[in-house]
């Protein structure tokens, strides 16, 4: 793989500049943007106004943490537009959530926004190796879903070349790559090893191909998985967080010369994490839930948002600005199986390290019985053929569950291509329990 740090000369200096100058910038902004919030949006007054607050009352970045948080319900109560700080005819774009979980959950840019929002995306590609000029194949969805047009914003901001793909039609996505030639891609990983199965399908080495790096995210992955995608494809793979709530993807970004957690853009966002069952704030480097404020969003100002996200945070290495490690899962992935708490994330580590199986997977959650089940769907790999082998693989993986994670699952193998394929983010979890 080659080396893709970018120049120093080329990064926004903000991104390496001092504790202090970081710290003081997020003050005044944050000054900024409680007031703006608690002035502009009846929400964020009745919160603050019922939590015994104003943002007069905020002196230091410490005293953020009398203010209220916000949830998820407080964007779906407040549907469509109640959340937004300025005209609605000044919102130049609208998001939103699927909604497949309940009432869709709005957000809205300003001009000024979409600006700060390519330029943090900007960002992430250039620490993720990409340079102006450079061609990028874009495969996150475009619509209402933030991955896809954010990317655009971002590619554009650079000056990179973009080829706007979005998902779907897999066949077609490795002839752009083919033809076009592209040096990076950015796709959900687990959409990423849908286009490395049509790589195989066709005949065709994804090592020979033009890419370079991929920018993964959208959905959890671990470094398992990192280290079997730039095998397979001979390429960098870093990793993109974002939500749609605090903007959408380039909220934080790996970088491409160190891989070690997601430098968050913090004069932009600013993170704190939280116990999630007592609200407190934890230290830096404790696990706990993540929660963004955003410092210079006009059209939706978002304080204390509860992102469900569980992480911790680490100190700057590449840039000033802090790390979160790679995302363990949400909080409502999490399973609780016989009282242990189980990840899909710990599923797939195991997975990657069994021999004979594909990448791909799912969990059914079952009652046969008095007792929940866990059933791992995964598939054999194209050299694993015999009953034998993969009778081998299957136990294989439950015993590194059971050793790792500490409970018994039953595993099933699919023939290859038997687990269904993402084209976006991934539904790792069948919940097939009896509803009470
Ligand atoms: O997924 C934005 C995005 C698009 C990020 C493209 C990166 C790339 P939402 O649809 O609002 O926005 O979903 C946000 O997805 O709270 C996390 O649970 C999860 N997520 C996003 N990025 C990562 C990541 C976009 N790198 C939710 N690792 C978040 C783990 C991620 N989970």
């Amino acid at each position: 793989m080659k080396d893709l740090t970018p120049r120093k000369e080329d990064l926004n200096p903000i991104e390496i500049a001092s504790r202090d100058q970081i710290a003081a910038l997020q003050l005044e902004r944050m000054k900024w943007s409680l007031a703006h919030a608690y002035e502009n949006v009846p929400f964020y007054k009745a919160s603050f106004d019922k939590a015994g607050v104003h943002p007069d009352d905020l002196q230091s970045l410490a005293d953020l943490a009398k203010f209220p948080f916000t949830v998820k319900q407080d964007l779906r109560d407040n549907y469509p537009f109640g959340m937004f700080a300025i005209p609605r005819e000044q919102v130049k774009r609208i998001h939103a959530s699927s909604g497949t979980t309940g009432q869709p959950t709005v957000v809205g840019y300003s001009e000024n926004d979409l600006k700060n929002w390519g330029e943090v995306v900007g960002r992430s590609l250039r620490a993720s190796g990409l340079c102006p000029g450079d061609i990028l194949h874009n495969a996150y969805g475009y619509g209402l879903f933030t991955g896809g047009l954010g990317i655009h914003l971002g590619a554009d901001s650079l000056g990179l070349t973009t080829v706007p793909v979005s998902g779907g039609m897999t066949q077609r996505q490795v002839r752009l790559i083919e033809d076009f030639k592209p040096k990076g891609i950015t796709v959900t990983p687990s959409y990423a090893l849908s286009i490395l199965d049509e790589y195989a399908a066709q005949g065709l080495d994804p090592r020979d191909s033009s890419l370079e790096v991929g920018i993964f995210g959208a959905e959890p992955w671990t470094n398992a998985m990192r280290l079997e995608i730039e095998a397979a494809f001979d390429m960098h793979a870093v990793d993109i967080y974002g939500l749609s709530e605090v903007m959408g993807p380039g909220v934080a970004n790996e970088c491409v010369e160190t891989k070690d957690g997601l430098h968050i853009w913090e004069d932009h966002f600013y993170p704190e994490i939280i116990n999630p069952t007592t609200g407190e704030v934890v230290a830096d480097d404790e696990q706990g839930e993540l929660v963004f404020t955003s410092l210079t969003k006009e059209a939706f100002p978002i304080i204390r948002y509860r992102t469900r996200d569980l992480t911790r945070l680490l100190p700057g290495t590449a840039r000033s600005m802090r790390r979160m490690e790679k995302i363990t899962g949400r909080s409502d992935d999490m399973i609780i199986l016989r009282g242990v708490n189980v990840f899909p994330t710990q599923i797939e580590e195991q997975l990657m390290t069994v021999k004979g199986l594909a990448p791909h997977f799912q969990i059914e959650l079952s009652k046969p019985d008095r007792m929940d089940q866990l059933t791992v769907l995964c598939e054999a790999a194209q050299d694993c053929a015999g009953e034998d082998a993969r009778k081998a693989a299957a136990g294989d993986l439950a015993h590194k569950i059971k050793a790792t994670v500490g409970i018994s699952v039953k595993v099933l193998i699919a023939d290859p291509g038997g687990v269904e394929r993402s084209q976006g983010k991934a539904v790792r979890i069948i919940d097939n329990r009896p509803k009470s």
